[in-house]
């Protein structure tokens, strides 16, 4: 697969927003860096398969409980029938928990969502574009490489506080990255742990209630930076997708302003998949072990029509 342009040889049709991949993969693509994925690195991702062992990075859709940023709880019915059981859900928010979030999830302030489409062309009625079904029905299959961040600033005498922000920077990144041995290749389907998902699981009721109060200015999280190098990193690491343990990717909390809301860079502007909310913590301890970083990954998002998020049913395989 040919390599994406640099980012700062964006965009390449200068009537496009600036830093913006929009037009890269043609006027009507609602793949976004999903494009990097293709045959290659489906042959990379079964490349590095050599245990065999399987991870699921999926929390439990019960957690975070209680959801963050006015998110429901889901509710199971299960009933029976006559020859056992069915069941429905009600309150399913599917960005509640382990997820992916489709291009139709943020809207730059600016210049409006993925490939210049605009609120009205994300209605199911008109089409809906940049939903979650584009992710689906390609199936998002490749190399995952862990950057195990935490573990990693813990060896240097940093342990992370899960209860605090911290700023994860490009050169935690790449020092991540040199001390795990890993090389990117295109399309790479990148996982940072933060930590932040091990300090929740240990936090008591009358915590996890106060941040899902007021997420927006109580939770605060690791994770990556938001300025914009490191959204030129990521893009210049030709990675197809970005997946963390923490709530939001990027350290939390934040004033959602254009300079530092990492997101608004990546989805918008840069067509990039984010995954949130992965649990990471089986597969870091396996990959401390056998000092091997990189695994198969495979995810099948819900095929919703219009999708803004969804679990990630997400695998990987060492
Ligand atoms: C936040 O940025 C709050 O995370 P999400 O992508 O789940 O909305």
């Amino acid at each position: 697969m040919k390599d994406p342009p640099r980012y700062r040889d964006l965009p390449l049709d200068q009537s496009m927003p600036p830093r913006s991949a929009w037009g890269l993969w043609g006027k009507d693509d609602e793949l976004g860096t999903l494009n990097l994925l293709g045959t290659e690195q489906v042959q990379r991702g079964m490349q590095s398969v050599r245990s065999h062992k399987v991870f699921s990075l999926n929390w439990k859709l019960e957690e975070p409980n209680p959801p963050f940023y006015g998110r429901g709880a889901i509710q199971h019915h299960p009933f029976p029938n006559e020859v056992g059981f069915d069941d429905s859900y009600d309150s399913f928010y599917p960005q509640s928990s382990t997820q992916w979030d489709a291009l139709g999830h943020v809207e730059h302030p600016e210049y409006g969502f993925y490939n210049g489409r605009k609120r009205e062309d994300m209605a199911a009625a008109n089409g809906a574009r940049n939903g979650m079904h584009n992710y689906a029905r390609k199936g998002i299959v490749g190399r995952g490489v862990l950057l195990d961040v935490a573990r990693y600033l813990a060896s240097q005498g940093q342990p992370i506080d899960g209860s605090q922000r911290r700023d994860f920077t490009v050169a935690d990144l790449e020092a991540t990255r040199q001390a795990a041995g890993i090389t990117y290749e295109t399309g790479d389907i990148l996982v940072i742990r933060s930590g932040w998902m091990n300090w929740y699981e240990s936090a008591d009721a009358q915590t996890r209630a106060t941040l899902a109060d007021d997420s927006i200015n109580l939770l605060k999280t690791p994770g990556i930076s938001g300025g914009e190098d490191m959204a030129e990193y990521l893009w210049d690491s030709h990675v197809a997708a970005v997946a963390s343990d923490c709530p939001a990717v990027e350290a939390w909390p934040h004033e959602l302003k254009v300079d530092s809301y990492l997101h608004f860079r990546l989805i918008p502007l840069l067509g990039m998949a984010l995954g949130e909310m992965w649990y990471l913590e089986q597969l870091a301890d396996e990959c401390a072990k056998d000092r091997c970083y990189s695994f198969m990954l495979v995810s099948a998002p819900l095929n919703k029509f219009g999708g803004v998020g969804s679990p990630a049913n997400v695998l990987a395989i060492k």
